[in-house]
C-alpha cells in the first residue's frame, strides 16, 4: 500500500524508460493521480505513452512541463535522469520530495524479503547467482533492480515472491530512503560514475545509503579484501536532506556530515579470496569455496572464469546462507552445490562470442569502467587485442599500464575517449585511434589479430555516443565477429 498522501494531488515521474514505466503503471494502479513525461522520444517512449494513458496516466514526450512539475506533491525521478536536469531542478527549487522507483515499490510490497546487492563491479552477476541459488532452495526467487527488471514491475504481479535479489546503483540508492534489506551485499569500491559526482567521496557516500536504516537484525556480507568497502560500512550513513538530489557543483555540501564514523548496525560478514578467518574464504591449495567454516563447492563447480567470479559465488552463497538458518543446513549446502554448477553466467560478461581462424572473440562490453577493464586484462593468458574507447567516465586509462604491458599486443581506441587513451597509455603499448565506426574498429582488429591471439571488447567506457547500451554494443560485436566466418563460407 502506497502512503494516502501520495493520492492527494498528482505525482510527476520523470523520464520514460524501464523505471518510469513501470513505476507510473504501479501508482495509477495504486489509485494516485500521474503526470509522466520523458525530455526524449522514440519508439520506446511512444510505446510506454500508449501503454500508460489508457490506465489514465498524463503523459507528455519530448517534454516536461516545469510549471505542472513543480505543483506535484512528489516526484519519482529515474535513476539515468541527472540531478542537473531541469524538473529535477525545478522541483527542489519548489522544495518538493524526490525519490526514485524502488522507493515507491518497496511501499507497495511492505514486508518484502530481499537480498540487496551493491558495488562497483559484479553487482548484475552476484545479483542472478543469487536469485539462482535461491531457486535452487525451491524458493520463489526473481532478480530485480538496475540488472533490468525494476522492482514495480515485481510489485506489480499477481505472487509476491518468496525472495528479490535486488541489484541498487548508487543513484537508485540515492532516492531509496526507506532500503532495508535482510542481507545487504557490497562487492566492491572504485571510481566509477564520474561524469554524474564531482568525487569519488561523492559516489561512495551514495553507496554508503544502503546502511542508512541497519539495524540488529540486519546482515551485511562485504568485501574483506577491499579497504574502502570496510571503510565505507564504519561510515555513519547521514539522510540526504528531503527532496535533495546531489548537483555536481553542490555535492561537498550536501554530504558533508556524511564522514562520521560508528559501528554498523546488525552482523557483518566478510569475504575474502586470501583470509582463511573471513566467513566466506577460497582455499587456494585444496581449491574450494569454504562458507560459514565448511566446503561447498569446489573452484570446478563455478563455472565462469576468472578469480572476481569465485568471490562473486562466495557473495552469494554467504548472503543465501546468512539469509535464513534453513539456507544453512547440510540438505540446503548440497543444493546450493548443485545449483551453484548449472549457474550460466551472464551476457556481455568476458563472454567467448567465437574462435574464428584460432583468434578469439571475447565480448565484456559490461566492462564499462577502468576497473572491470583492469580485472577482464587479469583474466587473459593470450596476446589479446584490446577494443578500448566510447563515451569516457572520467578516470584515467592510466592505472590499465601494468596488465597491458603483461598481456596486450595492441589497443584501438575508438569513439569519444580515443584521444584521452592515446594520451594516457599511448606510450605504453601500440595504440591505434580510430573514430566512430565499429566496423572499421572490427576490421582493424582482424586484420591485426593471428592465430593464437585474443580479440577483447572491454571498453572502459559507456557507449552511449555509439549504441543505445552496452547490450546492443556487446551483440553487435558478436555479430562481427561472426560475420567473418560467414563471409568466408
Ligand atoms: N530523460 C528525461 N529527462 C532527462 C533525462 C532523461 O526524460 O532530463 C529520459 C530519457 O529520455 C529516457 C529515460 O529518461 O527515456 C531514461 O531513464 P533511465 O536512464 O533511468 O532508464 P531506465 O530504462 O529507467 O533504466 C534504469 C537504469 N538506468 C540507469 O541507471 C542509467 C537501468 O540500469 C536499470 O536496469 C533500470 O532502470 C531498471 O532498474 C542500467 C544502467 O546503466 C543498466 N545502470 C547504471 C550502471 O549499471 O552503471 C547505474
Ligand atoms: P556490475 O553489474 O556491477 O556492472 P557485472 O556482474 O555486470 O557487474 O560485471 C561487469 C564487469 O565487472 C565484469 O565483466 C568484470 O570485468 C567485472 N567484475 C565482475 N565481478 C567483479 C568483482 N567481484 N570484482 C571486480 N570486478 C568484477
Amino acid at each position: 500500500m502506497i502512503p494516502d498522501i501520495w493520492r492527494i494531488g498528482e505525482i510527476a515521474v520523470i523520464g520514460l524508460g524501464k523505471s518510469g514505466t513501470a513505476v507510473s503503471t504501479l501508482l495509477a494502479r495504486e489509485g494516485a493521480r500521474v503526470y509522466a513525461s520523458d525530455s526524449g522520444g522514440g519508439s520506446g517512449v511512444d510505446t510506454s505513452a500508449a501503454v500508460l494513458r489508457p490506465l489514465g496516466v498524463e503523459v507528455d514526450v519530448g517534454r516536461h512541463d516545469l510549471d505542472r512539475i513543480a505543483k506535484a506533491t512528489l516526484v519519482v525521478a529515474s535513476p539515468g535522469v541527472p540531478p542537473t536536469a531541469p524538473p529535477l531542478q525545478r522541483a527542489r527549487d519548489a522544495g518538493l520530495p524526490i525519490i526514485g522507483e524502488i522507493e515507491v515499490a518497496l511501499h507497495a510490497i511492505p514486508g518484502l524479503r530481499y537480498i540487496a546487492i551493491t558495488g562497483t563491479n559484479g553487482k548484475s552477476t552476484v545479483t542472478a547467482l543469487t536469485a539462482h541459488l535461491l531457486r535452487g532452495l525451491g524458493l520463489d526467487a526473481v532478480a530485480a533492480g538496475n540488472i533490468g527488471t525494476p522492482l514495480s514491475e515485481i510489485a506489480l504481479r499477481d505472487r509476491r515472491p518468496d525472495w528479490v535479489a535486488l541489484e541498487v546503483s548508487s543513484f537508485q540508492l540515492h532516492d531509496t530512503p526507506s532500503i532495508n534489506p535482510s542481507v545487504g551485499v557490497v562487492t566492491n569500491l572504485s571510481a566509477d560514475h564520474l561524469d554524474r559526482y564531482a568525487s569519488v567521496d561523492e559516489y561512495y557516500a551514495d553507496k554508503a545509503l544502503l546502511f542508512r536504516n541497519a539495524h540488529d537484525r540486519s546482515r551485511w556480507v562485504l568485501n574483506g579484501d577491499d579497504g574502502d568497502v570496510m571503510r565505507l560500512a564504519e561510515r555513519r550513513p547521514v539522510t540526504p536532506p528531503r527532496g535533495s538530489r546531489r548537483v555536481k557543483s553542490e555535492g561537498q555540501d550536501i554530504d558533508a556530515g556524511n564522514t562520521g564514523r560508528g559501528a554498523l548496525r546488525g552482523d557483518t560478514y566478510q569475504v575474502s579470496l586470501r583470509r582463511r578467518d573471513a566467513a566466506a574464504w577460497f582455499d587456494h591449495e585444496q581449491g574450494y569455496l569454504v562458507v560459514l567454516g565448511k566446503p561447498v563447492a569446489s573452484r570446478a563447480e563455478v563455472p565462469l572464469l576468472g578469480d572476481h567470479n569465485v568471490a562473486n559465488a562466495l557473495f552469494s552463497l554467504l548472503a543465501v546462507m546468512v539469509a535464513d538458518p534453513m539456507h544453512e543446513t547440510e540438505d540446503a549446502r548440497s543444493r546450493l552445490a548443485e545449483t551453484l554448477r548449472t549457474f550460466q553466467g551472464l551476457p556481455h560478461r568476458l563472454e567467448l562470442a567465437g574462435e574464428y581462424d584460432g583468434v578469439r572473440w571475447i565480448n565484456d562490453s559490461k566492462a564499462t569502467n577502468v576497473s572491470s577493464t583492469l580485472v577482464a586484462l587479469r583474466g587473459m593468458s593470450q596476446p589479446t587485442i584490446l577494443l578500448l574507447g566510447g563515451r569516457h567516465k572520467g578516470e584515467p586509462y592510466t592505472r590499465l599500464e601494468g596488465e597491458l604491458r603483461r598481456t596486450v599486443k595492441a589497443v584501438i581506441a575508438y569513439g569519444e575517449a580515443a584521444p584521452l587513451i592515446v594520451k594516457d597509455i599511448g606510450n605504453v603499448v601500440p595504440t591505434e585511434q580510430m573514430g566512430r565506426s565499429f566496423e572499421k574498429v572490427m576490421e582493424r582488429a582482424r586484420a591485426l589479430a593471428v592465430p593464437g591471439d585474443a580479440v577483447l571488447l572491454s571498453p572502459a567506457c559507456s557507449s552511449f555516443d555509439m549504441f543505445k547500451n552496452y547490450e546492443e554494443r556487446g551483440t553487435i560485436f558478436k555479430r562481427l565477429a561472426a560475420a567473418v566466418e560467414d563471409q568466408k563460407s
